[in-house]
């Protein structure tokens, strides 16, 4: 059993564990006091691509292994420990990259069948972006209707999943420079599934055994991912459901309440909670939960499906990865549905110990033992008010004596699309990235960080991140999170105006001031990093910081990182030139080669490279010597000083 206090940084969240542990309930705090992790595997020294293994080949410990041990050191088909840590590596950026295009391809299904006018409940929201991406996309738009436009740009990007040939429709995004920098390694992705499925297929046993090769195909799959899968994902969502425009909402356990039904969304394709964020609202289905004696139907998200609905609706959030069970130990939720990713199997034994009806909605991510409804998107508003009507018949089961929701919910102000960035800071008609641009030539804004991912359960929850951000912004580095990261810098009270007054040195503070902003921005989900790479785009595209995103002085980084998802993500901020840092573990620590080639030589080609650092504090130390290099070599660190002086002068004025 872990300690309360051990868990977590955060005290609702110390709190909600306590009533967990009081209840008897076991949850992924305990499992991970209970089980280690294994050695061999963490640091990629086992491979078992095949039936004549499983085959471990640690490296010796604490000392240098001499040539002989190394040259023993390899699986029963002869495959070298730098060829398994690579091949382990690379088929996790698979499995990440598959998980986020594969929700891409949900998205562009539903969309094109919603142009089409084939399901009722989805429709074109945002039809400026629309006309915007038709463009990027090539389509010709003439005299052709809304309609002609929507679904051509539906077929085409379905088609984009299983493109065999040329380029990504979204590789044109990109600066010229990074285009020329991916075509001359190789790297420029043609569809993900093409990538995905050659990545496994190098990775089978006998295939690709040059480690450098198998990574530099790691890197075109990641890319396939984030300017392609995910990237698709995120403009079709916006499309659909509307782009992210700055809104309050809340944040933290705190968000359930006793005396209404409450609704908890888990996961991350937003088509069900989209549905969900309607019925919850119905007149016909609020006067149902009073009768049943609620005095009100309270819909809040977990996960990334709480990062769309809060992004855009301004739906409160109940927590990130590590607090879903939690949500159902506090005995107060009604009904939790999950769909795909990030969900615990434990979710089940958790529910089973209260009356929360858990069910799972996709068919893709089904629970044994668990009710599956499947959410069909032809049905999906009436659907989502069955699933609504079952939680308030489920309301009358909660036994308000066992209930103990902790109090504390922090306001965020959240929904920086690129585009909102890109309005707030240029003013709605003249939208453009140049006062960023300029206050970080200006050095006010010494330079950005993405700082994203899971939480970990093998690290306090939300520790890295808050601890990593705090010293970003202190050190005025411009912060955009997405995912676990957002609701970890949440539930803190970052992502405030105020806050900046608080935690931001002195330059970005008065940005933020200036400006309005927090100076940490909710910028979305875990398939919207795709935005940050548009951020990033844009930021080149403007001028004067250099010709590639591998110029500017920016940095990313997922200090709590636990999913393959992540290092999907990783892997393609490093292939678009930005240097990464992860925390807690890194998996190819048992080969040297492969662990120099990730950090050191991937910058030969692709510009971008990974580190690892565990501590927070130091990794965000290193964020902030590559954003200092990269000033340098831009020649605007002179600037910096300047304002560092003006401000220690103003201060002795104001002192004075
Ligand atoms: Ni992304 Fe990790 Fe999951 Fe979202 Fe959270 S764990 S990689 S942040 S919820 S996907």
């Amino acid at each position: 059993m872990a300690e309360a206090r051990k868990v977590s940084i955060d005290g609702v969240t110390q709190e909600a564990y306590e009533k967990a542990l009081g209840d008897g309930v076991e949850t992924v705090f305990d499992r991970a006091a209970r089980i280690k992790p294994c050695p061999i595997g963490s640091g990629g020294a086992c491979c078992k691509n095949c039936g004549m293994g499983p085959c471990r080949v640690p490296a010796p410990k604490n000392r240098e292994e001499t040539p002989e041990e190394r040259a023993k050191r390899t699986g029963v088909c002869g495959a070298t420990a730098e060829t398994i840590a690579a091949r382990n590596f690379a088929r996790m950026v698979a499995g990440g990259a598959s998980a986020h295009s594969d929700h891409g391809r949900g998205i562009a299904e539903t969309f094109l069948a919603a142009a089409k006018g084939e399901i009722k409940d989805f429709v074109i929201k945002d039809e400026q972006k629309l006309y915007q991406l038709a463009m990027d996309m090539g389509v010709e738009i003439g005299d052709k209707d809304l309609r002609e436009i929507a679904i051509e740009v539906g077929e085409r990007s379905l088609a984009e999943f299983g493109k065999q040939e040329g380029e990504g429709i979204f590789v044109k995004r990109a600066p010229l420079k990074r285009q020329e920098v991916w075509r001359r390694a190789g790297v420029v992705p043609r569809g993900p599934d093409r990538e995905i499925v050659e990545m496994m297929h190098r990775t089978h046993i006998g295939v690709d055994q040059d480690y450098e090769s198998i990574l530099m195909h790691a890197a075109r799959t990641a890319l396939g991912d984030g300017w392609g899968g995910s990237m698709i994902a995120t403009e079709l969502q916006d499309v659909m459901f509307g782009t992210p425009e700055p809104v309050v909402g809340l944040v933290n356990l705190g968000i359930l309440k006793r005396d209404e039904v409450n609704i908890i969304i888990h996961g991350h394709e937003p088509l069900l909670p989209e549905m969900m964020v309607i019925a919850s609202q119905d007149p016909e289905l609020l006067r149902y939960a009073e009768s049943k004696g609620a005095k009100g139907i309270n819909l809040g998200g977990l996960c990334c499906s709480a990062n769309e609905i809060l992004m855009r609706h301004g739906i409160p959030v109940a927590g990130n990865f590590l607090q879903q069970e939690l949500a159902i130990t506090t005995g107060a939720v009604d009904l939790m549905t999950v769909d795909v990713q990030c969900q615990m199997q434990s979710l089940r034994q958790v529910a089973s110990c209260y009356h929360t009806k858990l069910i799972t909605t996709d068919r893709r991510g089904k629970i044994e033992g668990v009710q599956h409804i499947q959410f069909e998107e032809e049905r999906g508003l009436e659907i989502a008010k069955e699933i609504v009507r079952m939680a308030i018949d489920n309301f009358a089961n909660r036994d308000q004596g066992r209930v103990v929701i902790p109090d504390g919910t922090k306001e965020m102000v959240v929904g920086f699309s690129h585009e909102t960035i890109n309005y707030l800071l240029g003013g709605m008609f003249r939208a453009s990235y140049r006062p960023l641009n300029d206050n970080i030539i200006n050095g006010r804004i010494r330079g950005v960080a993405g700082v994203v991912g899971c939480n970990n359960a093998r690290v306090q929850h939300n520790y890295n991140f808050v601890t990593m951000i705090k010293e970003l912004i202190k050190s005025d580095v411009l912060v955009l999170t997405t995912g676990c990261s957002s609701m970890a810098a949440g539930e803190i009270g970052l992502m405030t105006p105020e806050a900046a007054l608080e935690y931001a040195g002195d330059g970005l503070r008065s940005v933020c001031e200036a400006v309005g902003i927090p100076p940490v921005l909710h910028v979305g989900s875990c398939v919207d990093n795709s935005r940050i790479l548009m951020a990033a785009t844009a930021m080149v595209k403007d001028g004067g910081l250099g010709d590639d995103i591998s110029d500017l002085p920016v940095a990313g980084a997922a200090p709590e990182w636990m999913s393959e998802k992540a290092i999907s993500i990783g892997e393609y901020f490093v292939a678009s030139g930005v240097f990464t840092v992860f925390g807690v573990t890194w998996p190819t620590t048992n080969s040297e080669e492969v662990t120099r080639y990730l950090f050191e030589r991937y910058e030969d080609s692709l510009k971008g490279m990974w580190a690892f650092e565990q501590d927070p504090v130091k990794a965000a130390q290193l964020m902030i010597a590559h954003i200092d290099k990269k000033r340098k070599a831009l020649g605007i660190d002179k600037a910096r000083e300047r304002i560092l002086y003006d401000m220690a002068k103003r201060r002795e004025l104001d002192a004075a």
